[in-house]
Order: structure tokens, then sequence, then C-alpha cells
């Protein structure tokens, strides 16, 4: 037998026990459902770290026919406190192949076979005797017992059964498998860890395993969201043209694909961030990034950022930024350095500081031959903050997100550009934005100083 500790997730239909499971193994394969007996056989599911199960959780049906079963005890159990648990293997021997007491033997034979007991009830509904002779039964296995009170509803009847388990489990903790996080889901564990001398040394363990995991997905989502960042923002669409200067429709044509590349890129993000945290599988409601919205190709206001043109000039201003998504037309073959810049402007740069879009187009080079047309890196002030501000958002949610959850995940309008966009933040952000924009190389330590802004930021959201 291997010495990882095991706890058998056991009560009536319906609890939250399937929940609980998903929630404490970080696994959001488990079956949940709101019609009772959506768990048939037991299952365990080990929490693995490196291959190496730091604990497993059983899942079970519910009790079905709990006070057949104590009848069926007592009658044959008239015995010294030291022998029940014998009674009750006796029970799970004798019924093995039963349909009648088929969720009974699937439930009680982890916990003879050494797993503690975790007892969920709903603790938002009244008490009621007739959980009695569920754990009275539980109470004969003898094994090392906890329950824990869910709140599924709206209405908390704790007290109540906190005196009436209080006489049946050795602790009884409150825990939401909806809402827990990683601190909720660690003082759930401390608690587990008191149930038995020769747990605590290995959930302990489990527990600083766990906390290193998770320190470890933050490190991971940072480093997502810069390298997300610094892709987008320094990205440069390059655009064959057929003459000397692009048709309309070639500027579209280019536009398009730097638009496309740019939602991809997103995409992309968001799965990284959602493997990270074990949540590949959710449908998302996302609305998709509004390039358009964001002021990139269109005349767009500055009150979906919340703050006043003059606001967003004197920050740009303070950060000595300047504005234009520039689309240039490179003569191929010539460098940046090399070619001079004749070209006129198109767009209308009159707008100061990338608020009326702005489309710059520069003729780089005088020989005339095969052109390109390019776009980026992104000039746009804003943009950079409307990035960061849906992707923390996302990351968030993610990352913040129970495995009991099976409903879609809303993202509608959530974002948290406006917070980055405020003083200090927006100041210290700007440096490396500001770099990206001018097409700059970057050195190390300024990415490790953004690094490390995304990662405060971020564990404040979590
Ligand atoms: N709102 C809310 N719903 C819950 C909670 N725990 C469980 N549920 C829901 O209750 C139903 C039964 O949960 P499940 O885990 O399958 O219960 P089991 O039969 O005891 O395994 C599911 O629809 C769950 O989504 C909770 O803490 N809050
Ligand atoms: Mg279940």
């Amino acid at each position: 037998m291997s010495s990882y500790p095991k706890f058998a997730v056991v009560g009536h239909p319906n609890k939250g026990k399937s929940s609980i499971v998903s929630s404490l193994s970080l696994d959001n394969s488990i079956q949940i459902g709101n019609t009772p007996g959506t768990t048939q056989v037991k299952r365990g599911f080990p929490l693995k770290v490196d291959g190496e199960i730091i604990y497993e959780l059983f899942d079970t049906p519910g009790f079905q026919r709990a006070r057949r079963v104590f009848a069926w005890l007592e009658e044959h159990g008239d015995v010294s406190a030291d022998k029940r648990a014998d009674v009750v293997r006796e029970f799970v021997f004798k019924h093995k192949d039963s349909e009648r007491f088929k969720d009974e033997v699937e439930l009680l034979e982890p916990i003879l076979n050494g797993a503690g007991i975790i007892y969920v009830v709903d603790a938002s509904k009244p008490y009621g005797a007739e959980y009695e002779v569920e754990m009275e039964i539980l109470r004969w296995c003898g094994q090392p017992s906890m329950a824990i009170l869910n709140l599924i509803g709206n209405e908390d009847y704790r007290e109540d059964w906190t005196r009436a388990l209080g006489q049946y489990f050795r602790l009884v903790r409150t825990y939401n498998p909806m809402t827990a996080r990683h601190n909720e889901h660690i003082e759930l564990l401390e608690s587990m860890a008191q149930l038995k001398e020769e747990w605590t040394k290995p959930i302990k363990q489990a527990i600083s395993i766990l906390d290193e995991l998770y320190d470890k997905k933050v490190d991971e989502s940072v480093e997502v969201v810069v390298d997300y960042m610094v892709e987008v923002l320094s990205f440069v669409h390059y655009q064959k043209i057929k003459e000397e200067e692009a048709s309309g429709e070639e500027k579209e044509e280019a536009k398009l694909a730097y638009r496309e590349k740019i939602l991809k890129v997103e995409i992309k993000e968001r799965q990284a961030i959602e493997k990270i945290w074990n949540h590949t599988d959710i449908e998302k409601n996302e609305a998709s990034l509004e390039l358009e919205r964001v002021g990139l190709f269109s005349k767009e206001s500055a009150s979906i950022f919340g703050l006043t043109q003059k606001e967003l000039i004197v920050t740009s201003a303070a950060t000595g930024a300047t504005a234009g998504a520039a689309i240039d037309l490179l003569a191929v073959g010539h460098t940046l350095l090399l070619g001079a810049l004749v070209g006129g402007v198109v767009g209308g740069v009159g707008a100061m500081f990338g608020f009326d879009n702005l489309y710059e187009m520069k003729v780089l080079g005088q020989s005339i031959g095969k052109r390109e047309l390019t776009i980026g890196p992104m000039q746009n002030l804003n943009f950079p903050y409307v990035l960061l501000g849906r992707s923390l958002y996302h990351a968030s949610m993610i990352a913040k997100r129970s495995h009991a959850m099976r409903g879609d995940l809303d993202l509608e309008n959530g974002s948290f550009t406006q917070e980055l966009m405020e003083g200090e933040s927006r100041k210290a952000l700007e440096k490396l934005h500001l770099k990206l924009r001018k097409g700059e190389e970057l050195k190390e330590e300024t990415l490790e100083e953004y690094k490390e802004l995304i990662k405060k930021r971020f564990l404040t959201l979590l």
C-alpha cells in the first residue's frame, strides 16, 4: 500500500460531493449533476504533481438505503465499539454483488481500505434526523472523519448542523467548492492533516507542494501575458504592393491581415493561460477585441477608457510618447536605416495623441521597384492598456475559477484597462510600451521590470 493519504467523499446524493472532489483535485473532468445519481460508482481522483500522487480523493455515489444498511449492522453487530468496523466489513463482503446495496458497497469500500471520511452536507437546508443513520454507519467504520458544510442555497443552517455533526465527526468545516480559492483549499487541507497523526506530515508536504505549484502558475501566467504584450505591440505586418503607392484595396487588405494576426495572438494567449490553470475545456463568453473601438481603425472617443482626451494627452506627454499608427511604404531591399523618408502623410496626423488615427504612410527608399506596405508597430497609446486590461481580466478569472464550475465563463465587458491607465501604474508600464512602439530592442532588465509590475498587479486580482 502506498502511503499517501486517501479520503472518501460521502453523503446524501446531490450535496456537492463531486464538486468538492473536483475542487480539491484540481480536476474538472469529474461528472457533476443536478440530478441525483450522477455519480454511479466510486472513482479515485489522485492529485498528482510531477507524476507523484499527493493525495487521493474518492468520489462516491450517495447513500441510497442507509436505513436498511444500518438495520443490518445493528442486527449483526452486537459487539463492542472496537469491533464495529469488522461488522461493516462483513456487510460489504456479503453484499458485494448485490444490486440492492450497490451504492453503499461502493462508498464503504474505500473507507474500509483506510480512507478518511469527508461527509458532505448542504447546510443551506435545515438539519433533519434522517441523516443520522448515515452518520451512524460512518461512525461504525471508525475512520478519521470530518464533515463539510456546503452552502448550496442562500439560507444558512450551519449552527444546527454543527451541533449534530459534532457528535459524529472529529472536525466540522465550511467549504464551498464553487467559490473556493487556493487559500481556502489550503485551509481545508490543514484541517484534513489533523485527522490522523500519520497524515499530518504528508499533507503538510502536499500543502507546500501545492503552494509552490500555485506560485509557479502565477509566474507562468505573467510570463504568458508579457510575451503576448511584446508580440502584439511590436508586431509588424508586411505586404507587397503592385504600384508605387498602395491602392485603397491593398491598404484594406493589410489592415485586415494585421488585425487578424492580433486577434489570433490573443486567442493563443488565452489558451496558454487556460492550460496553465487546467481549464482547457471551458466555454467562454468574451467579446472579441474590437480594434475599431480602440481607435486603431476609426475615430473613437476616449469614453471607453473613462479618460478625457485632455487627461490622455497629459499622461502621454508625461511619458514622452508620440502617436500615430504607421503604415510604412518600404522598398524591399532597403533597410529602414538606409532609406530616406520621402513620402508624405496620408492619414490625418492632426490628432495629437492617438485618438483620430492616423495612418501615416512613409515612402522609404528612393529606388522604384518592388514595394511593400507595412503596418506596425502599433502606435496607438491606449492600445497596450486595452490589451493588458483584457488579458489580466481573463487570466485572473481563470486563475480564480474553481474546478467544480461547469457553466460558461462570462468575460463580457470585463477589463482592467481603466485601472491600468491610472496614475503611477501607467507611468511605469508606459516605459516598456514606449520602447515597443518605437520598435526598440528590449533590454532584459526592462522586461524584468515590466514582469514585476504585471505580477504585482496580477496578485492583487487573485
Ligand atoms: N451554487 C452551488 N451549487 C452547488 C454547490 N455544490 C454543488 N452544487 C450543485 O449541486 C449539484 C450537485 O452537485 P454534485 O457535486 O454533483 O453533488 P453530488 O451528487 O453530491 O456529487 C450540481 O448541480 C452542482 O453544480 C455550491 O457550493 N454552490
Ligand atoms: Mg456525485
